[in-house]
């Protein structure tokens, strides 16, 4: 009896301290392909003076996990479920692809609109456009102005794909000839407007996915300025990239601060997936890099900043394990919307994870299952998950790779004073093509360096079936042939939606 009014009386004030809160406003802040090294608090030779702030006044995310791709680190973002389930196992969507993030279940924008926010995105949406229901404004945002597709040109807004070329940048659904702002200032600018604008009727979701530091590598030059000893032009032209960033960011939490609203303002900053070694990032001392399923592709940066963060979170370090998928339910029930209407999420709710309250329910995440990636080798075991297969799975410390892991090399910044403790695996990038399961403890070596699958065969059936078990759940993959009606040319010169 009293136990069952002690719960109630917990439940009432629970409930009654998250309402005296006005819904927070949400500032989602996601990166493409910066590397795990390329934040000042990693220890990187790149100077971030505003996310190391941030970070370190927040809540650093140490066990965070991504997508190695584009694309995909999108679509599970905003619909809280893994490829397998939306189709989306394979690769990017390619501009000509007749292709996107499935209509079926709504987007985190949907969600967070039908709760009472004004919703705004600002920068890449790489989440499909061949039909109009596709766009941002139809998937849930009030307003958007940004590109579609990927790696456009900097100033220009030109993106060359296959035989096509045309320019790709829109405010809602007009296609904008605006060309010679940088595309990290114009999407500061654009962010800024918004608040400037902003009327306090509603709480505020705005999710901007900048363009920066994906390549081409394009910066003014004030930017690569600090970092002229570096020699190696790549890396250099990068650095001026995330500095740029980093600046953006510190301009659009001082508009926050300014229009008042920063004391109720969550912060998640993140990566969309690991650095790309070819355009200047770095994800040292982890392995391998974007495209690849070794924890440089799929480790993430991220953290979360918020002035109500318990205070016994603020400033300190997470190493609950923690993944993409999670941002739909924990910010859906931040602010205080319902999960009604959804596909079964892949998502678990974080919010008391991040707020000091208990430890992570997470215990695995499916990094993905590629049907259609070229297969590696033959089925190491009879009767149970075919290794040939590019999957990778973690379960507690525990993580299975099968099939063409993708490039497995360490690789320090160039320039930096690292000691290769891999110097052989730094010239061959691609493992040979027979071996195709590793096993690893990432918690006692995150580096991927000591592979157990032959220790502990019995380990590598368990994770084995358990990847037979999501790939039963799977829906078919979607990967649909280049249609030439994408042609910009048809389009007034834009790329945009074509049926
Ligand atoms: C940040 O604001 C300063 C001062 O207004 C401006 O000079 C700079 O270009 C802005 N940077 C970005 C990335 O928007
Ligand atoms: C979910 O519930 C809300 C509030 O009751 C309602 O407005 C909305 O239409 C529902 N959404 C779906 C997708 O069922
Ligand atoms: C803050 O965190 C502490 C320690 O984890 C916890 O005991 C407390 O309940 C939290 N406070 C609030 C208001 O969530
Ligand atoms: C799997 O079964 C086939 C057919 O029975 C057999 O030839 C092959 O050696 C078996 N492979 C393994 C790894 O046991
Ligand atoms: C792997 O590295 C090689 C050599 O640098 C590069 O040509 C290739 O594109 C990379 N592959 C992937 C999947 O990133
Ligand atoms: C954009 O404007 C420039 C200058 O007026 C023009 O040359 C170019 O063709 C326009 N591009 C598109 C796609 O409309
Ligand atoms: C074990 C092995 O192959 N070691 C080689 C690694 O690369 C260095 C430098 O090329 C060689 O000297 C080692 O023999």
């Amino acid at each position: 009896m009293s136990c069952v009014l002690l719960a109630i009386i917990s439940f009432f004030t629970t409930t009654g301290t998250e309402a005296a809160r006005a819904a927070p406003h949400i500032l989602f802040v996601l990166a493409d392909d910066y590397g795990y090294h390329d934040i000042g608090y990693h220890g990187s030779e790149i100077n971030t003076p505003t996310l190391d702030k941030l970070a370190l006044e927040g809540l650093r995310l140490e066990n965070y996990y991504v997508q190695p791709i584009c694309t995909p680190t999108r679509s599970q973002l905003l619909s809280g479920r893994y490829q397998i389930h939306t189709g989306l196992q394979h690769d990017i969507i390619w501009p000509t692809q007749p292709n996107g993030l499935p209509l079926d279940s709504p987007t985190l924008a949907d969600k967070l609109r039908e709760a009472g926010y004004s919703t705004h995105m600002v920068g890449k949406w790489h989440l499909g456009m061949y039909r109009k229901d596709y766009l941002p404004t139809s998937r849930g945002f009030d307003t958007y102005f940004g590109y579609l597709t990927g790696s456009e040109d900097y100033f220009t807004r030109d993106r060359c794909y296959e035989s096509y070329c045309g320019m790709d940048l829109r405010d809602n659904l007009e296609p904008m000839n605006q060309t010679g702002e940088y595309s990290t200032h114009l999407f500061t600018q654009k962010v800024i407007n918004i608040m400037k604008n902003y009327d306090g009727s509603k709480p505020l979701f705005i999710y901007l996915a900048f363009q920066a530091v994906h390549s081409p590598l394009q910066v003014p030059e004030t930017y690569t300025h600090p970092y002229r000893h570096i020699k190696d032009q790549n890396r250099r032209i990068y650095a001026g990239m995330v500095s740029a960033m980093d600046e953006a960011v510190r301009n659009i939490t001082e508009a926050f601060r300014a229009k008042g609203l920063w004391d109720n303002t969550i912060l998640v900053f993140s990566t969309d997936n690991g650095g790309e070694i070819l355009a200047g990032g770095n994800n040292w001392p982890l392995r391998g890099w974007k495209h690849s399923l070794w924890e440089g592709g799929v480790h993430g940066v991220g953290f979360v900043h918020s002035p109500f963060l318990n205070e016994t979170v603020k400033g300190t370090v997470s190493w609950d394990l923690m993944h993409v998928t999670d941002w739909f339910p924990t910010l859906v029930h931040l602010a205080g919307g319902s999960l009604n209407g959804t596909l079964p999420l892949d998502g678990i709710d974080q919010w008391e994870t991040i707020n000091g309250q208990r430890i992570s329910p997470r215990n695995e995440i499916l990094h993905n299952i590629d049907p259609l990636f070229e297969r590696s080798g033959k089925p190491a075991y009879n009767g149970t998950f075919d290794t040939s297969v590019r999957a990778a799975l973690r379960a507690g410390d525990w993580k299975i790779i099968t099939g063409n892991p993708g490039n497995s090399s360490w690789i320090p910044p160039p320039d930096a004073n690292f000691a290769f403790f891999k110097s052989n695996q730094s010239v061959n990038f691609m493992l040979s093509k027979t071996k195709n399961v590793w096993l690893f403890n990432i918690a006692k070596d995150p580096y991927e360096d000591r592979d157990l699958a032959d220790e502990y065969p019995s380990k590598v059936k368990e994770m084995l079936d358990r990847l037979s078990y999501y790939q039963s759940t799977a829906v078919p993959c979607h990967y649909p042939k280049s249609d030439p009606r994408a042609d910009p040319k048809l389009h007034g010169g834009f790329w945009g939606p074509w049926e």
